[in-house]
């Protein structure tokens, strides 16, 4: 007998794949007059890889899901688009060049000629003819084209402010990319620095952001979907005119809590916002300085931090409390935010704790105007309860509770134009340039003459200048800055001398419309072609990790909506569904160099081949769950594969005459199968369809062993619909049992297996029901139901009902699964 040899299957099937590449989606040219493709299309994607080097764990488990339900669309004769690219600007390229004096390209093509061809040996089914990668000329002309309609929208443009500074990587951050304080790339403590840079108006999206995530319900994760809600971070509240002493224009604050306006005995703004330098007093103007500079060093892990005494300082002058006339200092704090509702806040100690923490510093009043429950022994009370000491002349909130009062003292303020209902946003605009080499150049020259020009469209792309090795090394501004043949360049509008804009696009630019790229990789005279979009989008089934669930697919669905705004696209959501695997760890923790426990993609292919490691993602549990190495056996998965592979053999290996019905009792087995096989992959069980298989395989060799024979009709049909099931998950094994059951390859277009109802229907068999002897009803059971749901069934039954007609029950005789006999009093 033969002996299964994945190694050999593998090497023997993956060049006849590669000549038949069977996995390309029907582009539907009509020009030349062929008939429209009339199959279900649909658009599987899974996010594209960063190409930081070979293939590892985690895309090995990503593109297992991807591909198992791309697969299964294909089986079932739908036109499938699941194409395959490479996010391949970014700082790593720019790092490795630095260190090997090379230029980023070559780091990064030559890692995804890795990929590629990993993910060639790995047996992905995607279309090798739309690859793209974000760092080709032919693609950047179209984000810099993009941008450039932004630029025209007024939703790309400059401003300065304090923004996030890397002084490792010596280039600013989006918020999105600063965790915890510290640069999400690197992990060094993030600083502010004031600097002029190129920002996305997202913000003007907020709404729709919020808004249009309701469709997404049931379709995305849950906690992606929080997680983006809490990101947007909606609040109401309202505006409130406060009128500082000495100054003529008031200052406006937001508030969430319009209601406890009595209880405001001070005011604070952001230190770094131009109010406290204009508003500072003489006397204090040299503290407050002092304050400033310490302010600034500060990072922001320090500023928000709760264990951290609250610092500020006197501004020297009053603001006037608006409902009761009170005057109430006013303080720069760097609790206050400069870039958050106003930058500035009344501030209530009472029902604040920020604010409570701040006035037991510096020796502040404080006045409930919230009356917490008796037994409340906190400090702030932020709970609701009926509103007291808050009353003048004109307006009484006294006894409402919170929502009422609000309401009440909102109406009141904008009667007096002393204030208004207000909704601010948590969101802030994405800031997108960076100080850095291996990016999209910002299409955009600086004349003095004319100010900010566009690179006129015929002119794109704006190509990169050749720098490598220490020219990229990080100097705080971009290294772009030093090509000054390639910055210096005739101004588009009066053709005087001028300079291209040195810095590069935040990589999340380039991520934004790629699936768009897709649908039309090699179209000219757009990013995209408005057809071929038409025809694919929105993306049926998006798969990837949730370290995106805010950055990449907020940015995404922004793009998206704007493309909708400009009439580019007819959809408002890129992702119809969304699906997030879960992590590959090892011993229940993540997989890293200092722990020593990193598991190595290729020594795990190598000891025990595609399919069963492919299989072993699967077959671990639910895909959203992470995936512990140390719990799961590749070994087995091995073994069951084998198994499977054996049946093949058998069929093909039997000789004699067989009995045209075939065993029975097997077909039901198999019929069953396919269809629960079916609904368990419809709706993502995977793990457990996985089960499935491995009883049908268990089955099958039962019936082959005690005497059905490998030659029988219904075991060459079980292992037929066995081998294209598992083409889905283990398409290597597939193919090679296809061939040996006499077929062409590819098993992986064979098409879906169908099942006969009456074949899959679980068995039942009649349960006749008898009262006082007499049969009065008859139903369907299953043959293995217990005495106890048999009885409650005939006692229920109308019928029965009907014949005791109110009389007692004395005894009931139960015969699982065929009879029930019920004896009346
Ligand atoms: C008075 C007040 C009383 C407040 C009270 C809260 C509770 P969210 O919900 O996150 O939007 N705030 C406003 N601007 C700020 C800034 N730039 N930096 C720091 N804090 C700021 O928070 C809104 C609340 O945060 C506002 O409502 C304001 O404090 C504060 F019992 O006003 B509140
Ligand atoms: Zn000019």
């Amino acid at each position: 007998e033969q002996a299964y040899d994945f190694a050999a299957i593998q090497s023997k099937w993956l060049p006849v794949w590669q000549r038949m590449d069977p996995f390309r989606a029907e582009s539907e040219a009509t020009d030349d007059g062929a008939a429209e493709d009339t199959r279900p299309r649909r658009y599987q994607l899974d996010m594209f890889p960063y190409p930081s080097g070979d293939l590892h764990m985690g895309h090995a488990e990503a593109y297992a899901f991807g591909d198992l339900v791309s697969r299964y669309h294909f089986q079932k004769g739908e036109n499938v688009l699941h194409p395959i690219g490479w996010d391949s600007f970014g700082l790593p390229a720019e790092n490795a060049a630095i260190r090997r004096n090379a230029h980023p390209a070559e780091w990064t093509y030559a890692n995804i000629d890795t990929q590629a061809d990993s993910f060639k040996r790995y047996g992905v089914s995607f279309d090798w003819s739309r690859r793209l990668h974000t760092s080709d000329p032919g693609y950047y002309k179209w984000t810099q084209w993009l941008f450039l309609r932004f630029y025209e929208r007024g939703l790309a443009y400059r401003k300065a402010s304090f923004v996030n500074w890397c002084p490792k990587d010596q280039t600013v951050l989006a918020n999105e990319q600063v965790v915890a304080g510290k640069c999400e790339r690197c992990g060094s403590d993030v600083t502010k620095r004031e600097l002029t840079q190129w920002y996305f108006k997202i913000t003007d999206y907020a709404q729709r952001l919020l808004d249009d995530m309701g469709p997404l319900e049931g379709q995305w994760p849950e906690r992606v979907l929080t997680m983006q809600r809490n990101w947007i971070g909606r609040s109401e509240g309202a505006y409130v005119d406060f009128a500082i002493e000495g100054r003529t224009e008031p200052v406006t604050v937001f508030t969430t809590r319009p209601d406890t306006l009595f209880g405001a005995t001070f005011f604070v703004v952001a230190p770094e916002a131009k109010l406290a330098s204009e508003i500072v007093s003489a006397e204090q103007r040299a503290a407050f300085e002092t304050y400033l500079e310490e302010v600034k060093r500060s990072t922001e892990i320090e500023r928000l931090s709760t264990e951290r005494d609250k610092t500020g300082v006197f501004l020297g002058v009053y603001a006037i409390n608006p409902v009761n006339g009170e005057r109430i200092p006013v303080y720069a704090a760097d609790y206050v935010l400069a870039d958050y509702g106003t930058g500035a806040i009344m501030a209530v100690p009472a029902q604040d704790q920020r604010d409570y923490d701040f006035a037991k510093q510096f020796g502040l009043s404080i006045v409930r105007t919230v009356q917490p429950p008796a037994d409340f022994d906190g400090e702030a009370f932020t709970g609701d309860g009926p509103a007291i000491n808050s009353a003048n002349a004109e307006v009484s909130l006294d006894g409402l509770a919170v929502d009422e009062a609000k309401a009440r003292i909102t109406t009141w303020l904008s009667s007096k134009e002393l204030g208004k209902g207000a909704v601010t946003f948590r969101l802030r605009d994405w800031l997108l340039s960076r100080q850095r080499y291996w990016g999209c150049p910002i299409p955009i020259i600086h004349c003095d003459a004319c100010g900010e020009v566009a690179v006129p469209d015929e002119q794109l792309p704006v190509e990169l200048p050749d720098l490598r090795g220490a020219d990229l090394q990080p100097k705080g501004v971009s290294p772009l800055a030093s090509a000054t043949d390639w910055v210096t360049v005739a101004c588009p509008k009066c053709g005087g001398e001028a300079r291209r804009d040195t810095d590069t696009m935040d990589t999340f630019v380039d991520s934004s419309w790629y699936f768009l790229r897709y649908c039309s990789p090699n179209y000219d005279d757009g990013p995209f072609d408005p057809d071929a979009v038409r025809r694919w989008m929105p993306i049926d089934q998006y798969v990837g990790g949730v370290e995106h669930a805010i950055l990449h697919l907020l940015y995404a669905r922004f793009f998206t909506k704007v493309l909708h705004d400009m009439g580019a696209v007819d959809f408002i959501e890129p992702f119809t569904s969304l699906l997030n695997q879960g992590q590959v760890v090892n011993q229940g923790k993540a997989m890293s160099k200092s722990l020593g426990n990193g598991v190595d993609l290729g020594e795990q292919l190598a000891s025990y081949g595609v399919d069963a490691i492919r299989l072993t993602m699967v077959f671990a549990g639910p895909p959203e769950d992470d995936i512990d190495w140390a719990d799961v056996s590749p070994a087995g998965s091995l073994k069951f594969l084998q198994r499977a592979w054996r049946l093949a053999n058998d069929v093909s290996s039997a000789v004699g005459v067989s009995p045209a019905e075939g065993d029975a009792a097997l077909r039901k087995v198999t019929h069953r199968t396919v269809q629960q096989f079916t609904e368990l992959l419809e709706s993502y069980k995977f793990n457990v369809g996985i089960a499935r298989l491995m009883e049908l395989v268990n089955a099958i060799r039962k019936a082959v062993d005690s005497g059905v024979g490998g030659g029988d009709p219904s075991v060459r049909e079980a292992v037929e619909k066995l081998s294209v099931m598992l083409s889905v998950v283990a398409p290597y094994t597939a193919e090679d049992m296809w061939e040996r059951l006499g077929h062409e390859p590819t098993v992986s277009l064979a098409g879906w297996p169908s099942f006969d109802p009456s074949l899959a229907a679980a068995e039942s068999v009649t349960c006749v029901v008898q009262v006082a002897g007499k049969v009065r009803d008859k139903f369907d059971v299953s043959p293995d139901i217990s005495e106890d749901a048999l009885r409650e069934l005939a006692l229920a039954s109308e019928k029965v009902l009907a014949s005791l007609d109110g009389r007692e029950i004395r005894k009931v005789i139960v015969r699982a699964p065929k009879l029930v006999n019920i004896v009346p009093g």
